[in-house]
């Protein structure tokens, strides 16, 4: 695999509000990055409306996510900002890949069992699609590393298994080609850190999410002061002091996820702020992890505000990432019809 330039590729869905597990699993992931490597953030439109979308809340929702990559720090000059429908390319290698995957692969997704539920049978079929997407979304800039929160491990996996068997069934053409002995890398998950998969507020054992019906249960990028307070004193704890140790964080999730966004945000590990707040009662630790929360996020979201207000430079920089996304994008497809045996 050594001839692959190392390139980051990631992607967030404009599906709703950010919110801190978006921010600690994959923004400042981001951010981190660009200092050694050349990097693709995307605002996976096509992904988005694999479940219902309001066509103007979406077109919102574009922009917001845009907004706060740039607030939290993510520079659309040297690197690639853009929004995924705007650059064909992706769903015309995720058409290549449907028929590399196998069915079987697929049926083992458990993001697609939990968000189909019960109602199976009324699902878009891009909800099923979503990890070949996702799989065409990174390998169409042939990218080595992908910042991801926790829940997108399995995808990651899928895409290296697609990856991994399209070098192989075109093995001879990608030979004859001259590509060496693989077209696309097997891409690298980077999941690590205190706060890969940060929690409810209100359940320990749920992932903070978009979708949740309670506002509460998460912090939003868009909160100002006042909110994340609120949101903060009134999140779930239990009776017991803190731990001094860190396995004194077993079997106790919301004390868990508290210690770990609060790790997180300082650039800490759980066991440095236990030694910090051990011993000590949750309303002194949290009053610390309020003044925390409003220093890194209040001017994330008043940058946000004040770029929203600009929309045609935000649309601009999508436009502008979008043209220098595409052209890697279709020197990859040429190579793909190439060896699929298109005629171009
Ligand atoms: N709770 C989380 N903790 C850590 N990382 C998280 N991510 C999402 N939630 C957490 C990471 O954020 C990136 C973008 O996620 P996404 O918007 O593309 O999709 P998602 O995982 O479906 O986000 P939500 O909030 O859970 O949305 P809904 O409610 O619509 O399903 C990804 O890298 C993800 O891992």
């Amino acid at each position: 695999m050594a001839h692959f330039k190392p390139r980051v590729f990631s992607g967030v869905q404009p599906t709703g509000n950010l919110h801190l597990g978006n921010y600690l699993g994959a923004i400042t992931k981001f951010v981190a990055l660009q200092e050694t490597h050349e990097c693709i953030y995307c605002v996976v439109d096509l992904h988005a409306i694999t479940v219902p979308q309001n066509p103007k809340e979406l077109r919102a929702s574009i922009r917001e996510v845009t907004a706060a990559f740039l607030a939290a720090g993510i520079d659309a000059k040297k690197h690639i900002v853009f929004n995924q429908s705007q650059v064909a390319e992706h769903a015309e290698l995720a058409w290549v890949l449907n028929c590399v995957a196998r069915l079987g692969w697929l049926n083992r997704m458990t993001q697609f069992k939990e968000k189909a539920g019960k109602d199976r049978e009324n699902v878009s079929v891009g909800l099923y699609d979503y990890p070949v997407l996702m799989a065409a979304d990174i390998l169409v800039y042939r990218a080595t590393h992908v910042p991801v929160g926790e829940d997108q491990k399995q995808h990651l996996e899928l895409a290296r298994d697609i990856a991994q068997k399209f070098n192989l069934d075109y093995g001879e053409e990608i030979d004859a080609l001259g590509h060496g002995e693989a077209f696309f890398p097997l891409p690298e998950p980077l999941i690590q850190g205190p706060a890969t998969r940060v929690m409810s507020l209100r359940d320990g054992t749920k992932k903070m999410s978009k979708s949740d019906t309670s506002d509460n249960s998460r912090i939003n990028l868009s909160d100002d002061a006042e909110a994340i307070a609120q949101k903060i004193r009134k999140a779930k704890t239990d009776p017991e002091p803190l731990p001094s140790e860190i396995e004194g964080l077993a079997q106790r999730p919301e004390a868990d996820n508290l210690v770990g966004i609060f790790a997180a945000l300082d650039n800490r590990t759980k066991a440095d702020v236990l030694r910090t707040f051990g011993g000590g009662n949750f309303s002194t630790f949290k009053s610390a992890l309020i003044d925390l929360t409003v220093a890194r996020l209040a001017p994330i979201g008043a940058a946000m505000t004040e770029l929203k207000r600009d929309q045609a430079y935000i649309d601009g920089v999508l436009a502008e990432g979008a043209a220098r996304a595409r052209a890697i994008a279709q020197e990859t497809m040429k190579s793909v019809k190439d060896i699929v045996g298109f005629v171009r």
